[in-house]
């Protein structure tokens, strides 16, 4: 028989984030392309904040948002799918430090640590960011970074007690499109998420 190899799956963490436009909308669409790859199982996704601008210059507020991904696919293959997202959703590629409509970070990798020119995991400055930590921290509060063996949760902890820039999750709306029958489950299938996402996406 030929049986076709099987590829491991490995455990991925997201960082979403958009400060242009319906933010929401940009958050949900981002979700939605994840949700509908072949190659990509939505697993978890946290609550959605609304964030304050980290960095040069002044900019409006973020929403930012995590989402625990299963992937096949090589990281530099995920980083190209999310590239692409990026841009259909209207980002233009040289916008680093630019308001834009959705940014799509890959942050956690298994336990890969890749320090390439393109890519480095875990992503740089994510230890010192509220905006990715606080929801990151909903998810993977026990994981550990692969290099300093420090966890999501104790990061999370540092980073409150400097009270730097501010980070708040939204009071209701939730990046899980929400149907008739209640809040479709995150284990459901590809099928069922698309319908349900659909409402928001198209
Ligand atoms: N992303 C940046 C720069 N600054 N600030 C917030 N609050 N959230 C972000 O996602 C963010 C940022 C570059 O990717
Ligand atoms: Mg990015
Ligand atoms: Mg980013």
């Amino acid at each position: 028989m030929n049986r076709a190899r099987q590829a491991h799956a490995e455990r991925v963490f997201l960082g979403l984030g958009t400060n242009m436009g319906d933010r929401l909308r940009h958050l949900r669409r981002g979700l939605f392309a994840l949700v509908t790859h072949p190659e990509i199982q939505v697993r978890a996704v946290s609550r959605v904040y609304e964030t304050e601008y980290v960095g040069p210059g002044s900019q409006d507020p973020y929403y930012n948002a995590c989402v625990e991904i299963a992937t096949t696919l090589a990281p530099c293959v995920l980083l190209a799918v999310l590239k692409g997202t990026e841009e259909r959703e209207g980002r233009v590629p040289s916008s680093h430090l630019q308001p834009r409509p959705i940014d799509l970070d890959i942050l956690l990798f298994g336990d890969r640590i890749l320090n390439g020119e393109r890519l480095q995991v875990p992503h740089k400055g994510m230890r010192d960011r509220a905006f990715v930590l606080e929801p990151l921290a909903e998810l993977a509060g026990a994981e550990k970074f692969p290099d300093s063996g420090e966890t999501i949760g104790t990061a999370c902890a540092k980073i409150r007690r400097k009270s730097g820039p501010w980070v708040r999750p939204l009071a209701a709306a939730g990046l899980l499109p929400k149907r008739n029958d209640g809040p479709i489950a995150e284990n459901s299938n590809k099928e069922d998420w698309r319908a349900a996402m659909a409402v928001h996406c198209r």
